[in-house]
């Protein structure tokens, strides 16, 4: 259903905003910032930090620090990358908070988290500063994933591809995907609360794809085993954003 709802809330983008207007937007003429560079830095922390209000699954997480302060103090702390949810029905995110986010980070690689099924959020996600888009295998066909990714990918942003399991990894790969990020958390049951599918997936994902771990990471000796399963990048946002200081609580993971 939320799809559906988010194909609705993309109907009435477009008519309030054309693509021609998206594009008249600075950030067209921007160099975007490379993602899998930033991972693959023999000194880089992994963590791809996410700025995120609520969840479905949990309700509030953090409902007092601005988009602004949060990413500072993680890229301060050492983050590799950001995210930031622009989805608004379930997880309380907007446009301004990423380009609040962008605004105050210019230089660190920054993932519109969303989901993706039209054209249109590609170019509104390029019109906000984004560098990396995320196409949820669940939730597309392999057409759709390339027709998004290769237009994502024209207009010189990095694509994550999310998957839960094997079957969705390997009819969604392609060479218009620029990372490949396992959910531990299945979108069909938000209760779920280990690492098990990351580390089932990891030999089956092509070596050519740096790979990503993504939701239910709690504490650094997590992270230090995911290591070991070759990934590169650690998609963290509640374990964060549950603390008073998003930023610190970053800093003790690397300690
Ligand atoms: C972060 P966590 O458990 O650290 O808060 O998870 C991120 O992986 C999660 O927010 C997420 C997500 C998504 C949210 C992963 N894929 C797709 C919305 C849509």
């Amino acid at each position: 259903q939320i799809i559906v709802e988010k194909k609705k809330e993309i109907a009435l983008s477009k008519e309030q905003v054309s693509v021609k207007e998206l594009e008249k937007s600075g950030y067209f003429a921007r160099t975007c910032q490379s993602l899998c560079l930033s991972l693959v830095e023999p000194s880089s922390s992994g963590i791809i930090s996410e700025y995120k209000r609520k969840s479905p699954s949990k309700g509030i997480i953090n409902d007092k620090l601005s988009p602004a302060e949060v990413t500072s103090a993680y890229v301060n702390a050492g983050a590799a990358g950001l995210s930031v949810l622009t989805d608004e029905p379930f997880f309380g995110g907007t446009r301004k908070d990423f380009e609040e986010a962008r605004v105050a980070n210019p230089f660190t690689p920054m993932l519109r988290k969303d989901f993706m099924v039209d054209e249109y959020q590609v170019v509104e996600a390029k019109s906000m500063g984004a560098d990396v888009i995320l196409l949820i295998a669940a939730a597309l066909s392999p057409d759709e994933i390339k027709t998004l990714g290769t237009l994502a990918r024209s207009l010189g942003m990095e694509t994550l591809l999310e998957v839960h399991d094997e079957e969705e990894l390997n009819r969604s790969l392609g060479d218009y995907i620029s990372l490949v990020g396992v959910n531990n958390r299945n979108l069909k049951n938000f209760a779920e609360q280990n690492v098990e599918a990351s580390k089932y997936l990891s030999d089956k994902i092509p070596s050519n794809f740096i790979k990503i771990s993504e939701s239910c990471i709690s504490s650094a000796a997590i992270i230090r085993e995911l290591k070991d399963y070759g990934y590169k990048g650690f998609l963290i946002g509640e374990s964060f954003m549950k603390t008073d200081s998003p930023g610190e609580s970053l800093r003790s993971f690397l300690a």
